[in-house]
């Protein structure tokens, strides 16, 4: 599928998914959010692909923000259903049922913050900067980012971000558990790569009914939680793969996983 703002690569068993609009520092306009719930969802359905990376073009920004363009001539109805759109294609990545690494390569920004925090795992570069920045458009986060925020770093902390608007530095965003990880910039491409490959030897059921587990399980009383993680449990041992990952291990040889 050929797309106009998005860039498609594989590596194995990893799909490397690249904005490219670096001339506005890769904004998320109308079609590139399109582009992308269009390439998340092919990718999810399509089995030889275990784990994605996002990342931006350039080595300025990850994602700049939602397009200012089309921002500053929304109405009251088309900024509810572009705000519904964009929490959409957000979701569709989060519960995309294999992992996506958010490879942070500068600016993430407004809705590039919220795409990073719908990625399952952020590895970010020295350079990057991240922040909401919509108090100072006049604006609120849109795509998902007032509720993640506060999920990913606390109450406290997502309401210092997302009133003042200042944007914090990558190291800063590992302390307080925005991004998991800060690479050297020129290195992060290969780390988040390398870090993709390690992941896509998982056994993929197991995977998908991990991120399924944390994901819904957060928004439930930890009782449920605790419950559906146990029905998982069960449903996982019918597969194939959990037989072949305990039978490795007591034959002393590598897994081999097959997502059956
Ligand atoms: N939208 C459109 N164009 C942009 C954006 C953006 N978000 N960010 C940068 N650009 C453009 C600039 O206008 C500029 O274009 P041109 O060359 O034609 O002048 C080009 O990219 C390069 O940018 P700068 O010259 O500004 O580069 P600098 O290195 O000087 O500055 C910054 C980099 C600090 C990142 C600066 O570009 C900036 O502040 N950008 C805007 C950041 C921002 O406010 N992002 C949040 C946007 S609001 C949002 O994301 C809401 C999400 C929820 C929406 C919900 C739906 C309704």
């Amino acid at each position: 599928m050929a797309f106009d703002n998005l860039l498609l690569d594989r590596d194995g068993a990893v799909a490397i998914v690249t904005i490219n609009r670096p001339k506005v520092l890769n904004a998320l306009n109308a079609q590139t959010l399109d582009e992308l719930r269009r390439a998340m969802l092919d990718l999810g359905r399509d089995d030889s692909v275990r784990v994605a990376v996002l990342t931006g073009a350039g080595d300025k920004s990850f994602v700049a923000g939602a397009d200012i363009n089309e921002l500053a001539v929304q109405t009251p109805t088309s900024g509810r259903e572009h705000a519904l759109t964009g929490q959409h294609v957000f979701d569709v990545i989060e519960n995309l049922g294999k992992p996506v690494i958010a490879a942070i390569n500068g600016y993430a920004l407004g809705g590039g913050c919220e795409l990073a925090m719908a990625c399952t795992i952020r590895l970010a570069a020295d350079t990057a900067r991240l922040g909401q920045p919509e108090i100072g458009l006049g604006l609120i986060p849109g795509y998902g980012g007032t509720q993640r925020l506060a999920r990913l770093v606390g109450k406290g902390r997502a309401m210092e971000l997302i009133l003042g608007g200042a944007p914090i530095s990558a190291a800063e965003a590992e302390r307080i558990g925005l991004v998991n990880r800060v690479v050297a910039a020129a290195e992060l491409m290969a780390e988040a790569t390398k870090f993709a490959q390690q992941l896509a030897k998982g056994a993929p059921i197991a995977m998908r009914y991990i991120l399924s587990a944390i994901n819904k399980g957060l928004e439930m009383p930890l009782a449920e939680g605790c419950l559906f993680e146990a029905t998982l449990f069960g449903l996982v041992a019918s597969t194939e793969d959990m037989r072949e990952g305990t039978a490795a291990f007591l034959e002393k040889r590598k897994a081999s996983f097959k997502g059956r």
